[in-house]
């Protein structure tokens, strides 16, 4: 039984014509998987075109080589899709068909819970990020990428990892980064690219949504509401809720976190922390969601009231088996 990593590479060297899908508002890891692996078939000769809707991406991620070739739709005609970070098919959105349409599906991922939905899987939990099995590859492939790819996957993993701080952290990762910076990629110049962009609308959510906070002593729960009226009188974009749910986190006698933002209308999504004791992503998992045990989300329909609700009723239910 060959290994899954190698399954990969046969398809990838079988295949001529790829289609690279991430996840629907891909984070820093699903875009630095997916271009990371983009140079990596352009590197071995493919044709190769990457579904990413541009709208969704987070400008603070404008840097990142390859990014100008994302497209949402494509007429291209591909032998082989790869899905990078996606834990489900659900998380394709829009190109979840292709999971049918395509001849050949490959799914290269690091979320525990994900299905193993394509024909070949090759999910590696214990993995700081997908972008990090995507520099796997590059080494498997025998070739060494270059500054372009190179900064793709420093970002996925240094992103994933929160800035080298979350317990994904390890030390093959770290060893990992650090051949991505002998090639060049500088620590300080990327973290400062997507650290240290931040907008006066992002500073004013971050203070109406801290203002708003509530925590919950007993339960050890810190959670906030973000609504679209927030969002517009901070001046924010919804991406910019991203890191309100770290600072939630980072309160001393809180063991989870949660912070539910609208996206739209009537639809909310939910940014679960845990500092270990919790396992959130089985928290997500009871709304329909996914993730990891400290790190994870959801979307609902539910009013936030009901969903924080159903959260507490959840952690006093897991408390107390
Ligand atoms: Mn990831």
């Amino acid at each position: 039984m060959p290994d899954d990593k190698d399954q990969v590479l046969d398809a990838i060297k079988q295949g001529s014509d790829f289609i690279i899908a991430a996840h629907v508002q891909p984070d820093g890891d699903a875009l630095g998987a997916a271009l990371g692996l983009f140079w990596l078939l352009k590197e071995l000769g493919k044709n190769v075109a990457v579904l990413i809707d541009p709208d969704q991406v987070s400008a603070k991620y404008s840097f990142l080589p390859g990014l100008e070739s994302v497209a949402q739709k494509s007429t291209f005609k591909a032998d082989t899709l790869i899905t990078v970070d996606v834990a489900h098919p659900d998380r394709l959105g829009d190109n979840k068909p292709l999971l049918e349409a395509v001849k050949h599906t490959v799914n290269i991922d690091h979320h525990p819970d994900n299905p193993r939905f394509a024909h070949v899987n090759w999910v590696e939990p214990e993995m700081t990020s997908t972008s990090e099995l995507i520099l796997e590859l590059w080494k498997s492939a025998s070739k060494t990428p270059a500054l372009d790819a190179a900064t793709c996957i420093y970002v996925g993993m240094l992103t994933d990892t929160g800035n080298w701080q979350y317990s994904n952290t390890t030390s093959a990762g770290l060893r990992a980064a650090a051949d991505l910076v002998d090639i060049g990629v500088e620590p300080n110049g990327v973290f400062s690219l997507i650290y240290e962009r931040n907008t006066t609308g992002w500073l004013r959510l971050m203070g109406l949504g801290l203002t708003g906070a509530v925590i919950d002593k007993d339960l050890r729960f810190a959670y906030a509401i973000v609504t679209r009226a927030d969002l517009e009188v901070a001046g924010a974009q919804a991406s910019e809720v991203e890191n309100l749910v770290d600072w939630l986190r980072s309160l001393a006698d809180i063991d989870a976190a949660l912070v539910i933002k609208e996206t739209q209308a009537g639809e909310f999504k939910g940014s679960a922390r845990s500092n270990g004791s919790v396992n959130v992503g089985a928290l997500a998992h009871s709304f329909g969601g996914g993730g990891h045990h400290n790190a994870a989300g959801f979307t609902t329909t539910e009013a936030p009231t009901l969903v924080i609700a159903r959260v507490k009723k959840w952690l006093k239910s897991t408390a107390s088996s």
